[in-house]
């Protein structure tokens, strides 16, 4: 299969995470792309293929302009406020600070408007995140368009990752959602559909959000479970969508030092669940912080159990994208990454 990849990335290289009370320089660094590129290469996966501009259009077809225009104009907001370092939030509106009956709104501050679109204090934004954040984007898009033009898999090498973004919040390293991007891309490429299948070590909490109220984009998400790990509070399995979403939406938490065994059981039930959904194509959110030497995570997956992964999700027998996000063990990154792919390819 192919992987689209673009150097834009390279510009979302932040100085500090707040992390478990320490500043610290973020996990989510431009390394972990490289070395994910260094081995598709290597392993010989595919072409390796540059983005394609597809504008704003689908990515205001899951975000609010309101955050799109944040993420775009907030640097320089911060700057005229004076502001050279990394711009993080430290105030937030969380529900119980509004009166009865008031929705938070948008303040003029830029430290307000952190706080406001920003769910933690571990995601910075620095002079070159709008590009490397809008490039992220039109790879998912570029690679969504090779699957929907008839490709079996397509492979897109996204950088910053995107499933813990919503429709108007950003935060756990993610600022657009690129794999609720690509999956709306289908349905308005006429898919009937979509399923997302999210194997991150952490809650897909903003593709849920997105498509939380929808029939239409089936959400599953296997993650740590949101009692112990970030993002905390969603992710329970009692989540399981809303209105026209509910039954559409299926949460399979896990606990800490989750090994393969447990972890193929809920990938059995997250295949069922696709096929039984009538899915006509697969967006998976490929996260491989699951990995035992992790330095945030506690599973204890193994180099050879991303081959058997790979397997599994292409026994769904459907077209499809696959979107990075998360995984921290950067050395062994590429080779995590590449053995779902190629496990996929020999499943
Ligand atoms: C817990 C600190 C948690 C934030 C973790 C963010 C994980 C991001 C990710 C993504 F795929 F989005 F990159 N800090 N002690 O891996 O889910
Ligand atoms: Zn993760």
């Amino acid at each position: 299969m192919h992987t689209v990849y673009s150097e834009e990335h390279r510009h979302q290289d932040g100085n500090v995470e707040l992390f478990e009370g320490k500043v610290v320089k973020p996990h989510e660094c431009p390394r972990r792309a490289e070395i994910v590129l260094d081995r598709v290469k290597a392993e010989k996966l595919g072409e390796v293929i540059g983005l394609r501009d597809f504008g704003l259009d689908p990515i205001l077809a899951v975000h609010d302009r309101g955050l799109v225009e944040f993420l775009r104009d907030g640097w320089d907001e911060w700057v005229k406020s004076g502001r050279t370092f990394d711009a993080l939030p430290h105030v937030w509106p969380v529900p119980g600070l509004l009166p009865p009956g008031k929705q938070r709104q948008a303040p003029h501050s830029i430290d307000g408007k952190l706080g406001y679109y920003a769910i933690d204090a571990g995601t910075p934004i620095v002079a070159g995140t709008w590009r490397a954040v809008y490039a992220s984007a039109q790879v998912a898009v570029t690679g969504q368009r090779l699957v929907a033009t008839g490709e079996r898999a397509a492979f897109a090498l996204c950088r910053p990752p995107g499933h813990h973004a919503g429709s108007d919040f950003y935060g756990g390293y993610c600022f657009l959602n690129n794999a609720a991007i690509a999956a709306q891309a289908f349905r308005d490429a006429g898919a009937k559909r979509v399923a997302i299948l999210d194997v991150d070590y952490h809650h897909g909490n903003g593709t849920q959000q997105i498509f939380y109220e929808r029939s239409d984009v089936l959400t599953i998400s296997l993650h740590a479970d949101p009692k112990q790990e970030f993002p905390y509070f969603l992710g329970h399995a009692g989540e399981r969508g809303f209105g026209a979403g509910e039954g559409y939406h299926l949460n399979l938490p896990l606990p800490w030092g989750t090994e393969w065994p447990e972890y193929e059981v809920a990938m059995d039930e997250a295949v069922k669940g696709i096929i039984a959904h009538g899915a006509e194509v697969l967006v998976v959110s490929l996260g491989l912080d699951t990995f035992e030497q992790d330095p945030i995570s506690r599973f204890k997956l193994q180099h050879e159990d991303y081959l058997r992964m790979g397997e599994k999700i292409a026994s769904c027998d459907l077209p499809t994208l696959f979107v990075m996000e998360g995984g921290y063990a950067v050395d062994a990154l590429g080779v995590n990454t590449v053995n779902v792919l190629k496990g996929f390819e020999a499943g």
